[in-house]
């Protein structure tokens, strides 16, 4: 990773916008509408930033939006980069570098997942109690900047215990059911065989998508805490009698929307 291409970005932004941004989202498929609610918004397009992938997928509009999310000054990525579009893991993982030179503290990460726990049901919201790499390989992997952060960063914690306990509190406050569970991130861009389902639940996983965990890896090196969210967007392959498809991806989150947008509007307060 290239320190001065992490600068050279966040100086270009820091020209647009002036203000610190506290926190930093990343907004899964489908998810991108609540950078929508974000007042007075600086809109800053994926290929205008130095340095900056652009997005491929559908569902992911490609731009930083900076303002104010509930009172908070936030930056929200409209958009991610996902490992199978052929971007490194370099490139996946640059924006959450470029967010830890703006100043930002803490990265809300969310997807869209398929569900491999049973008792779940598409449209749950599942609080990330922690992830499992099934990517083969790891954003980490070069030589260390030791100015980025350390070789040998703790994964103990990587989703913050006091952020999920106040994420838990604010939902029953809202009432809002949040199940919690372990993501685990596969490469893509297949989603999984039944056999690959069976295997991930056996391993302890409870939701599987293709993304989150290079961001929370380089997240947590950079030294940010982080929140994560995962929508429960369909059954993983064979819990139901039905193909996948990434329509129905994008159907589902655009039915939970009421309630996420709620939600992370009413996390993003009390962080601050
Ligand atoms: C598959 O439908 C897509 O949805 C999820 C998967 O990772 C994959 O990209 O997207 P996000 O993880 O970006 O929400």
């Amino acid at each position: 990773m290239d320190v001065n291409k992490i600068v050279n970005a966040a100086s270009f932004l820091k020209e647009k916008y002036s203000k610190v941004p506290k926190i930093g989202l990343i907004l899964g498929s489908g998810l991108g509408v609540l950078a929508d609610e974000i007042i007075e918004p600086v809109k800053i397009p994926y290929n205008e930033i130095p340095d900056f992938p652009v997005s491929t997928v559908e569902g992911h509009a490609g731009q930083l939006v900076f303002g104010d999310l509930n009172g908070v000054d936030v930056v929200a990525m409209q958009g991610r980069f996902h490992y199978y579009e052929g971007y490194s893991f370099d490139k996946v993982t640059f924006p959450v570098r470029v967010m830890k030179e703006l100043g930002v503290e803490i990265l809300i990460v969310t997807n869209a997942a398929g569900g491999v726990n049973e008792s779940f049901t598409p449209g749950d919201l599942m609080l990330i109690s922690d992830h499992i790499n099934n990517m083969g390989s790891n954003p980490l992997i070069g030589p260390n900047d030791s100015k980025l952060g350390v070789r040998f960063p703790d994964m103990s914690e990587a989703y913050a215990k006091d952020l999920r306990k106040a994420a838990k509190e604010i939902a029953q406050q809202l009432n809002i059911n949040v199940k919690e569970g372990v993501y685990v991130g596969n490469t893509g861009p297949t989603y999984e065989t039944p056999a690959e389902v069976r295997l991930l639940r056996v391993l302890g996983g409870d939701a599987v998508g293709m993304s989150t965990v290079p961001e929370v890896i380089v997240a947590r090196h950079a030294g940010l805490k982080v929140l994560g969210i995962s929508c429960i967007s369909n059954m993983a392959a064979g819990i139901l009698d039905q193909p996948l498809n990434h329509e129905e991806v994008i159907e589902t989150t655009e039915k939970v929307k009421k309630d996420f947008l709620q939600y992370v509007k009413a996390l993003v307060k009390n962080m601050a």
